[in-house]
């Protein structure tokens, strides 16, 4: 097994489906926590974080790591590419959605203001998209993959914003519900740091 290191922000953002990853294949990491990032930029491949770092090779790019992990970790079917790209579609919808959330912003008028639209316009339509979609009673696909990861990694970040969208999509609930309750998952899940995204 390769020595692992994950270089990630103070925070769950891009980083947080990786390390669930981890988690759930009980597979050890250092879990490596950046707040002096001006220090560290340059080390990195394209200036940017997440970067997984293999046996002292960095890897970028949020989805050449997600995909490299779910090979590795056993998180797919490898013999199936329909069920790895149907993750991948799952991915690239999420990712669109978390694109032009408010972050930073202080205001909580205008924050407000955004998330409504935001919600409105992308999120609740994808959902509906996805909704459709689930495969299995309590997974994604047909079996339990690192997809159900993905819905879990997705829905916390956009419970950040408004936790009530998800109670409309009961499939995508149980999906997140179960993955939520996964002994490994769960462990995690009850001592990981609270960080406000
Ligand atoms: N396409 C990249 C984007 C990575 C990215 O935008 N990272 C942000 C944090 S979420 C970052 O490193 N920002 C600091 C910077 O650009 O200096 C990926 O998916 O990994």
């Amino acid at each position: 097994m390769p020595s692992y290191k994950l270089y990630y922000f103070a925070g769950r953002g891009r980083a947080e489906l990786p390390r669930l990853m981890f988690k759930e294949a009980g597979v050890p990491f250092v879990d490596e926590r950046i707040t002096d990032w001006p220090n560290h930029k340059a080390e990195m491949p394209f200036g940017q974080m997440p970067v997984l770092e293999i046996d002292g090779f960095k890897l970028s790019q949020t989805g050449a790591i997600v995909n490299y992990l779910a090979r590795e970790l056993k998180l797919i079917d490898t013999k199936c590419n329909l069920s790895h790209a149907k993750v991948e579609e799952l991915l690239g919808a999420a990712g669109d959605c978390m694109q032009n959330l408010p972050y930073f912003e202080k205001d909580a008028e205008k924050k407000a203001a955004t998330v409504k639209e935001i919600m409105e316009g992308k999120v609740i339509p994808t959902f509906e998209k996805l909704e459709g979609k689930v495969a299995g009673s309590t997974t994604y696909l047909k079996e339990f993959s690192f997809a159900d990861l993905a819905v879990l990694a997705f829905v916390d970040s956009l419970n950040d914003f408004d936790s009530s969208v998800i109670g409309r999509f009961p499939k995508l609930k149980k999906v997140y519900d179960s993955t939520a309750a996964r002994p490994k998952v769960a462990a995690y899940l009850a001592t990981r740091p609270k960080t406000p995204f």
